[in-house]
């Protein structure tokens, strides 16, 4: 069972509907008015596939069961067609590790660190993680090693307020990981549930930012041996083929244990939730639908799929 009742499956279906005009309705465009599925439909809705960041390997793979599928029945009607797409795409999401739950309860503070580069919700994302772990009955603490730009903390504290957790930050210009090492002791000191870490996201200088990281992860360990429990990948959907290149420069910098994919509303880029988890392997935990404090869901790839497609 899952921590969280966030899933509002027409909020997700309405925050999908450019990527399910791309990607849907293309596809049963091509399918109108034909009785049978031959050779050329199916080039047809490879190439759809293939322009809706959905990748090659995945268009591929769908491809290629679709015509095995087809080749075994007698019944080459449109709706099989329909129905390998999202058995096929529902596998790609299905990482193997991806119903594993966080480990809360187990480990007290649980410590999650977030990271991604600047603007792809992070902050954001924190803030909504926290109403929800709130909501769920658990003692939140949000740190604020985003000492980098001056308004970030700022941000996170108003994030912190809505969300009615508390805040561990200091002056702009200090040090990411004194600020990590203060919420994690002040956690362990007055007994909070969840730590949750706000970092910058500098990218361009790759070292520092794996030496910046790697320090934060370390002044945590002296105090929570284990800590962080999870590091989370915050990507931005709308940037498509960048979203993908970021996870692969993350990876190599920093282990990352779990990606959020945000604002999937509005973007006719959702096809490129496939291609990453393709990519990396990694699952996703949670997806961004909107600006507001209730906008995060749990990822969950039938729903997703089933949303996607779903033109009711
Ligand atoms: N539409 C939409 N906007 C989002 C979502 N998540 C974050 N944003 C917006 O993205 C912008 C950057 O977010 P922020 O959290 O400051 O990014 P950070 O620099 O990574 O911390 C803000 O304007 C957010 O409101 C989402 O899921 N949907
Ligand atoms: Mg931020």
């Amino acid at each position: 069972m899952s921590l969280f009742d966030n899933i509002n499956f027409k909020k997700l279906k309405d925050g999908l509907s450019k990527t399910r005009t791309k990607i849907v309705n293309s596809i049963s465009e091509t399918l109108n008015g034909k009785a049978v599925v031959d050779d050329k439909t199916l080039d047809e809705i490879e190439e759809i596939l293939i322009t809706s960041d959905i990748g090659f390997d995945t268009t591929a793979k769908i491809i290629t069961q679709a015509r095995i599928r087809l080749h075994n029945e007698k019944n080459r009607i449109t709706t099989t067609i329909i129905d390998t797409v999202k058995k096929e795409l529902i596998s790609v999401l299905e990482v193997e590790n991806i119903s594993h739950q966080f480990e809360i309860g187990k480990y007290k503070p649980f410590v999650i660190l977030v990271v991604g580069v600047n603007g792809v919700g992070k902050t954001t994302t924190i803030g909504k993680l926290a109403h929800n772990f709130q909501i769920a009955g658990l003692k939140v603490l949000v740190g604020a090693a985003d000492t980098f730009r001056a308004a970030a903390g700022e941000q996170l504290g108003i994030w912190a307020k809505r969300a009615n957790v508390e805040i561990i930050q200091k002056e702009h210009g200090s040090d990411p990981s004194s600020v990590a090492y203060d919420t994690v002791v002040e956690a362990k000191k007055n007994n909070f549930d969840i730590v949750l870490i706000d970092t910058a996201g500098r990218l361009h200088n790759k070292s520092n930012l794996m030496e910046e990281l790697k320090k934060i992860k370390n002044v945590m360990a002296k105090i929570v041996p284990y800590a962080p429990n999870e590091t989370l990948l915050v990507l931005d959907a709308t940037t498509g083929q960048n979203a993908i290149l970021q996870a692969d420069e993350f990876s190599k910098v920093t282990e990352i244990s779990g990606l959020v994919v945000t604002k999937l509303d509005g973007t006719a880029k959702g096809g490129v939730v496939f291609q990453i988890i393709n990519k990396q392997k990694i699952p996703i935990r949670y997806i961004g639908v909107g600006e507001k404090i209730d906008d995060l869901q749990n990822f969950q790839p039938k729903l997703f799929v089933d949303a996607i497609f779903d033109n009711t």
